[in-house]
């Protein structure tokens, strides 16, 4: 028996564990309370990957469907009758034929992350999708357009802010998002143990407001005007401080956001003058204040309005890159610096999508129409599709849209461990080993997190013989495929994915430590991997305008395409809680990872996590009480769960979580499907999307509201 630390690769948190195992158990996972990082911060949903790694559902060797049924095959095989297929499809249809769709596990991943660029060319495919645009793509357009790259994204300095308003996350329950910070409600909560203030804008009274100094609701997707509101004062008399000589389009941005009049901000937001006056004011009074803003704004109407306006904010108060405010990271591996190397600071609107005339965003399109682009016929429709660690059917809007199109495809090829919802419609499921069963490292959240600081986690427990972590799938297909360019190409590109499966992706990691900012202390593998508690490299420092990839080093304060979205916004009436109709906002609960660990015992065993929250006034109206069950109807369809009542909600607002709705015939979930719940996915419309980045927009669509017996 041995104990191995270990990083947490299932949420953004990063949190130190202990691992007591043998060559094939694992008997026992714990906090490490010597990281660095998270000193002993963890959460109940460690325990899954003891779970995945055990549990008899997991696929493990590749399966290729016949019928309704799915064979086991070899990896030669899946991987030899894919590339045949694949290629066939694009000799006919051209290579775009062929999509993809990444899920939210790559960015958890280093070898998927490493390999995945290398697959995408080989494909040279343009119908690129991926769960960007249901969740952070506003953050990422708003960086590249303000600060010239699309991973330069600001992170709340929660050690040392003195103020901090917080709008559209529940970090005590996610654990943070884009704030990478193990043990964030703690954090959180010393804020104003040490004399600071904490300010929740939420729809719902959530656990992070129940830490929090004050928290107001808002009328779901209107954060855009509250924001703009607080921007409307700071210009008054906006306190640059260092960056003064930094900053270009101040006179526009003033224009700009005084043209529209937010006297009635009450009536627009449900949040009065008074409390926006007061927000503004201690956003200035305070020293060290910082604006936060997560899911809850960015999968709005005017999702990229308010990431724009979250970024001004901390500007105008002078309080980006700056201690207790938003600073850039400085991470072992600098993504930042690599791709704007390999030429990928971003990209947006270079060309739109065929069937709904959406604007591309870094190479990919909107994951909203996925779903059009497989059934509307015509030139450039796509037949094929490969989707990687991802469940699209539970997590795109409208659900059975999507399911329609999976089932019309050519050629579908999962890279997942579950037949789940999505992956049963595949023609080939190739499984990668669990989490335990490979090495991890943080390429993506070490770039977000809160403090500097690197951790290796080499693998527990070695995976069988014949099996292939997501690294070994995506480079051997990418070795196959070779799509590009003239027969030299194509022979260098086999050449060098060969090559890159012969060095594997640790050599990779460890050329990337070599040459990355600190090379000047010698960081690679072999030094990390003799630090088991990882290495501190120190708090967030300020870093610009060195760290700036726009033209002349300047922050653009007034980009274009969020100016023609603020007209928009100027000029719109959002749809709001009419009649009889309420709004429907998101929720994550903590024993819960998305659509995919409700098959683990150790987080599915307690209550029922699905379920609908709603106001008690708006649950009296229409004779509902705790644990009736009430169906929820838009246009798109409905769906049955049961209601909890409470004054944590705001009026007109009905909260349910995303992720559940395993009762679809064909999937072997069996723990999850004996508690399946229902996907909110399923009921919220795909056509409702930010138009101007790409986004979806998740929260705020209307529903109507009925008991069961009633409907
Ligand atoms: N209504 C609504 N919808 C939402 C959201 C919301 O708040 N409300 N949130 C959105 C957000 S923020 C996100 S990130 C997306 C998530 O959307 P997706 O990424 O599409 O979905 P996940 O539920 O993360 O599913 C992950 C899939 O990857 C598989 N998997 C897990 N680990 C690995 C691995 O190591 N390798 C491989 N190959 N596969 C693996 C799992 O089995 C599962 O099938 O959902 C979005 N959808
Ligand atoms: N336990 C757990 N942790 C997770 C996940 C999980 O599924 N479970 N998922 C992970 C992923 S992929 C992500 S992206 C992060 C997300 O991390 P967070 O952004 O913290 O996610 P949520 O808990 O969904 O918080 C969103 C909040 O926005 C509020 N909201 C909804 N509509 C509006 C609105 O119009 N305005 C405002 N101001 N607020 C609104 C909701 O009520 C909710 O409280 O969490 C990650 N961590
Ligand atoms: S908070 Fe996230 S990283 Fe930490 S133990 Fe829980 S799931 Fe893992
Ligand atoms: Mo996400």
């Amino acid at each position: 028996m041995k104990t191995t630390t270990r990083v947490c690769n299932l949420c953004e948190a990063m949190c130190g564990l202990t691992v007591e195992h043998s060559a094939e158990e694992i008997h026992r996972i714990q906090a490490n309370t010597q990281d660095v990082f998270s000193a002993g911060a963890y959460c109940p949903k460690s325990q899954g990957l003891a779970d995945l790694y055990y549990d008899p559902d997991r696929i493990r060797r590749p399966l290729k469907r016949q019928g309704d049924e799915f064979v086991e095959i070899t990896w030669d095989e899946a991987f030899t009758s894919i590339t045949r297929k694949t290629k066939e499809l694009q000799r006919q249809h051209g290579t775009s034929t062929i999509a993809t769709y990444l899920g939210n596990p790559n960015s958890h991943h280093f070898g998927n992350l490493l390999a995945l660029p290398f697959f995408l060319r080989s494909l040279r495919t343009r119908n690129k999708y991926s769960a960007t645009s249901v969740d952070q793509l506003p953050h990422m357009l708003a960086a590249y357009l303000m600060f010239g790259h699309q991973m330069l994204i600001p992170i709340a300095d929660v050690e040392r802010t003195e103020y901090m308003l917080i709008l559209g996350a529940n970090p005590t329950v996610s654990n943070g998002s884009l704030l990478s910070g193990a043990g964030l409600s703690s954090r959180i909560k010393s804020i104003s143990k040490r004399g600071g203030k904490v300010v929740v804008i939420d729809p719902r009274y959530t656990e992070t407001a129940a830490v929090a100094t004050e928290h107001h609701f808002i009328k779901p997707g209107t954060d855009a005007y509250f924001l703009a509101a607080i921007v409307q004062r700071l210009l008054v008399t906006p306190r640059l401080r260092h960056l003064e000589t930094m900053v270009t389009g101040l006179g526009d941005l003033t224009n700009l956001i005084n043209s529209l009049p937010l006297e009635n901000i009450q009536t627009m937001t449900g949040i009065s003058q008074e409390v926006v006056q007061n927000i503004s004011e201690d956003l200035l009074r305070f020293d060290r204040a910082v604006c936060y803003g997560r899911v809850g704004v960015s999968t709005q109407r005017f999702g990229g309005v308010c990431q724009w306006l979250i970024n001004t904010i901390n500007i105008l108060t002078g309080n980006l890159d700056r201690e207790g405010g938003a600073l850039f990271t400085r991470p072992a591996v600098d993504i930042v610096n690599l791709m704007a190397k390999s030429g990928s600071c971003g990209s947006f609107d270079r060309r739109r999508s065929r069937v709904r005339n959406l604007p591309e965003f870094s190479g990919e399109l909107p994951a909203a129409t996925l779903a059009d682009e497989i059934l509307t016929p015509g030139k450039g429709q796509v037949h094929g599709l490969f989707t990687i660690a991802g469940n699209p059917v539970l997590s795109l809007p409208n659900g059975p849209k999507l399911e329609t199109a999976l089932a019309s495809l050519d050629l579908y090829v999962a890279i997942d461990f579950y037949r789940n919802e999505t992956t049963r419609f595949a023609h080939y499921i190739l499984p990668p080993v669990s989490p335990l069963e490979r090495d991890h490292f943080d390429l993506v959240f070490n770039a977000f997190a809160l403090r500097n600081q690197v951790r290796f986690s080499p693998r527990l427990i070695d995976p069988p013989g014949d099996s292939y972590d997501d690294w070994g799938i995506l480079i051997e297909l990418c070795s196959r495929l070779s799509a590009s360019g003239n027969r030299l190409a194509r022979w260098r590109q086999r050449a060098m994915a060969r090559l890159l499966l012969r060095l594997g992706s640790r050599f990779v990691l460890d050329l990337a430590l070599r040459i990355g900012p600190y090379r000047k202390q010698r960081m690679s593998l072999k030094k990390i991997a003799a630090n088991p508690n990882g290495i501190d490299l120190g708090p967030l420092t300020p870093c610009l305008p060195g760290r700036l990839f726009t033209k002349h080093k300047m922050i653009e304060l007034c980009p274009p395409p969020f100016v023609a979205a603020w007209t928009d916004l100027c000029t719109s009436s959002l749809q709001q809680s009419s009649g009889d109709r309420l709004v429907l906002v998101g929720r994550r609960s903590l024993k819960s990872n998305n659509s995919w660990m409700h098959n683990c015992p150790s987080l599915n065993k307690s209550r029922n996590q699905c379920y609908a929250l709603l106001n008690t006034e708006d649950a009296f109206a229409r004779g509902i009480t705790d644990g009736t069950k009430i169906e929820l109807s838009t246009d798109i369809g409905s769906i049955t769960l049961p209601a909890k009542v409470s004054d944590k909600i705001m009026r007109g607002v009905v909260s349910v979580p995303h992720g559940w709705g395993h009762h679809r015939k064909g999937i072997k979930l069996s723990l999850a499907s004996s508690t399946p719940g229902v996907s909110l996915n399923d009921i919220l419309d795909d056509q409702a999307i930010d138009e101007f980045c790409g986004n979806a927009a998740l929260v705020g669509q209307a529903v109507t509201v009925n008991r069961v017996d009633r409907s």
